[in-house]
């Protein structure tokens, strides 16, 4: 199978497993466990951060953040397609109380004029403005990058109303490799931030929220409410400071693929997508030939996997465990099926 679904598919690399198995341990709820610690200390300074912590997933480290920042009944600024409002089975409402106010964005940022309109006056009738919530690289835009002063603008306005600003940095890696920026520049525009280990960066579990000490406090705690503590993690922790230590600059290798894949494809009919706009490992095409769940049907019969995303779209990941020959075998099996339709729908 060439598995393009998602960048979650990698395998942790061989040093990965051998680190997994020789882990210093310790009870991690107790705060004891040295590997925990070493990689919440690492990701915390490559971040710019006080603290980190060490969290099961996205989704979890994403809503600890919002349950950290907010209270019930108080709303979050979102862009329209963000994962925290699109993929995260409701979770802000239900675990937070909170409601979502979405702006739609230009791929995938906020326009600071938007922003400024819907941050609430006090008043007895209104949710007060709890939280911004950023997200880059943008998963539904096409992993599209925020730039750095788009950023910048948007957080120096979140200051300024005294909003704090979360930043889903789930692909914050990709995004700082594909600008060629550090990934502390990037989290210099947020209050905090939540990383994937086990996205591009290939370990098989685990992400991290930073910010400021007394908060990561606080979040600890809502991170024991929602079952969270996780005891010997460092069986966990011993892969992802590899992930962040050896796996980040590789990610030029998944840009490269991503854009030559996405160069194929715009030549093909029935796919329609700007290979120009491709700046990390997604890519996300429009199907005008035929219906995204058939296509991606027929793609795995032909030991393809893709993803739907909606509409009649899908979505095209690469990452550590998919090589240039991969994409090489699976661009005509993609023209077959696409040429298969072209012709049942000339016939019909
Ligand atoms: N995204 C997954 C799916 O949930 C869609 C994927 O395959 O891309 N933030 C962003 C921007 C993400 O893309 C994801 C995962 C998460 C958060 C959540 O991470 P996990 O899956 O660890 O909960």
């Amino acid at each position: 199978m060439i598995d393009l679904r998602s960048d979650t598919v990698t395998q942790p690399t061989p040093a990965m497993r051998q680190a997994m198995a020789t882990a210093e341990l310790g009870d991690d709820v107790y705060g004891e466990d040295p590997t925990v610690n070493r990689l919440q200390g690492l990701a915390a300074e490559m971040l710019g951060k006080e603290a980190a912590l060490l969290v099961t997933s996205g989704t979890q480290g994403n809503q600890i953040a919002v349950m950290t920042h907010c209270s019930p009944g108080s709303e979050v600024i979102i862009e329209e397609e963000a994962h925290i409002f699109t993929y995260e089975a409701g979770a802000a409402a239900m675990l937070s109380g909170v409601q979502l106010r979405t702006l739609r964005g230009k791929r995938g940022a906020l326009d600071p004029a938007d922003l400024v309109a819907a941050i609430r006056e006090v008043n007895i009738h209104f949710p007060p403005t709890a939280l911004l919530c950023l997200e880059n690289t943008h998963n539904r835009a096409g992993g599209a990058v925020i730039p750095p002063e788009k950023m910048a603008s948007l957080y120096r306005l979140a200051r300024k109303h005294n909003i704090p600003v979360h930043l889903d940095g789930a692909r914050i890696f990709n995004a700082a490799v594909a600008l060629g920026i550090t990934a502390k520049k990037l989290a210099s525009f947020c209050d905090t931030v939540q990383i994937c280990l086990s996205k591009g960066l290939a370990a098989p579990v685990g992400s991290l929220i930073a910010g400021p000490q007394e908060w990561i406090a606080r979040a600890r705690r809502h991170r024991k409410i929602l079952g969270g503590g996780m005891r010997q993690a460092g069986i966990i922790a011993a892969p992802g400071i590899i992930a962040l230590e050896t796996m980040v600059d590789r990610l030029v290798e998944d840009h490269d693929n991503a854009r030559f894949l996405a160069e194929e494809l715009a030549a093909m009919p029935g796919l329609e997508l700007d290979p120009d706009e491709v700046e990390t490992n997604i890519v996300i095409a429009a199907l005008t030939l035929i219906d995204a769940t058939r296509f991606c049907e027929a793609l795995r019969e032909r030991a393809i996997l893709i993803n739907p995303v909606g509409g009649n779209r899908v979505r095209f990941t690469t990452h550590k465990d998919i090589t240039r020959a991969d994409l090489e075998k699976a661009l005509p099996q993609i023209n077959a099926v696409l040429k298969e339709a072209a012709s049942s729908r000339s016939q019909t």
